[in-house]
């Protein structure tokens, strides 16, 4: 596969899942100086000892190659051996972490405790993993979704896993913002003189997209940039793939449509790539002044994910 070798700097903001999927397209097709990625890190949590961070994981498993197509999270070829045994000594089993899986949450929580930086970890784990591109946490500072639901506020992956967020959304919050800073990765690619374009990953827009956008700064960064900022929807014929989006969209009183995608991010895109079957609601999109591309935007492959990326460059003018 050719890379894309020249064009300036691309930054992604990316969550898990479809996000991860887009990230790992961009790495196939930017070379590693030309393409930050910065993850969402408020589905992170504490769980049994370990510091899990979900997003982070997604994606370094799907630069990697190993992140498991089928389930949508975690590593390929998993066992859950460990998992058995901690059922039979009574622990909480509503989150799976597979064998190969809690090699990472270990290595990550022991330096973490230690003292290194989430950046630090991040950086040390995707070199080990053979990852040449920079992957950065949204922030070093704790941030920590929270979903207000029919059963009260609930940590996100209380509302996700555990109660297979089954309860109506009202509202979400980020705890820990403001406060919590940009990570000196997400910074940097924010004040670079050569950035060419912003991509907003196909992640859910209220729970992965939404907590990089309320590190302190970053919104008013991404206002003032010059350059394309583009959206990838991750609605496909008014659906979303996976995940709440389409519930969450519905109880948040908004219609499952790209029009709601466009709406929600408002003045911080300035293009937005829908899938060609949502083709019809183009013409309005359009009228409201955003720059709209047709694209395939189902990821089944390595290679329909570096086709995206290349029809999302392309859409940003990047060559
Ligand atoms: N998602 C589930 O639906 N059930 C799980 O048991 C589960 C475990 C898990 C372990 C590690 C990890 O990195 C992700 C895991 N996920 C699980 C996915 C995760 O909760 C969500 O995909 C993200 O937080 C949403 O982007």
């Amino acid at each position: 596969m050719n890379a894309i070798s020249s064009g300036g700097h691309v930054l992604a903001l990316s969550g898990g899942v479809g996000g991860a999927k887009l990230a790992a397209g961009l790495a196939a097709v930017i070379p590693p100086e030309r393409l930050t990625i910065a993850v969402n890190t408020g589905d992170d949590f504490e769980h049994l000892g370990l510091t899990v961070c979900p997003d982070i994981d997604s994606v370094v498993y799907a630069m990697a190659g190993l992140n498991d197509r089928q389930r949508g999270w975690g590593v390929v070829d998993e066992s859950w051996r460990m998992m058995e045994q901690l059922r039979s000594l009574g622990e909480a089993d509503w989150f799976n972490l597979g064998d190969r899986d809690l090699a990472m949450h270990i290595a990550r929580s022991w330096r973490l405790r230690a003292g290194e930086s989430l950046s630090a970890v991040t950086a040390r784990l995707t070199n080990q993993l053979g990852i040449a591109h920079r992957v950065v946490p949204m922030s070093d500072a704790p941030v920590r979704t929270q979903v207000e639901t029919d059963a009260g506020w609930l940590d996100f992956q209380h509302y996700f896993v555990r109660e297979q967020c089954r309860p109506v959304v009202k509202a979400i919050c980020f705890s820990g913002t403001p406060g919590a800073g940009p990570s000196a990765g997400l910074a940097e690619a924010l004040a670079r003189p050569d950035l060419a374009a912003v991509v907003l990953c196909p992640s859910n827009p209220f729970l992965s997209v939404d907590p990089i956008l309320a590190v302190d700064g970053v919104r008013q960064a991404l206002l003032s940039l010059k350059v394309p900022r583009i959206a990838v929807s991750p609605l496909i014929g008014g659906k979303a793939l996976k995940g709440p989006l389409s519930k969450m969209l519905d109880e948040l009183g908004f219609e499952g449509s790209n029009t709601a995608i466009a709406a929600h991010y408002g003045a911080l895109i300035s293009h937005l790539v829908i899938d060609r079957t949502d083709e019809d609601g183009a013409l309005a999109l359009r009228a409201s002044g955003l720059q709209v591309t047709l694209a395939e935007t189902l990821m089944k492959s390595s290679e329909d994910q570096a086709r995206l990326a290349r029809d999302v460059l392309t859409a940003a003018g990047v060559e």
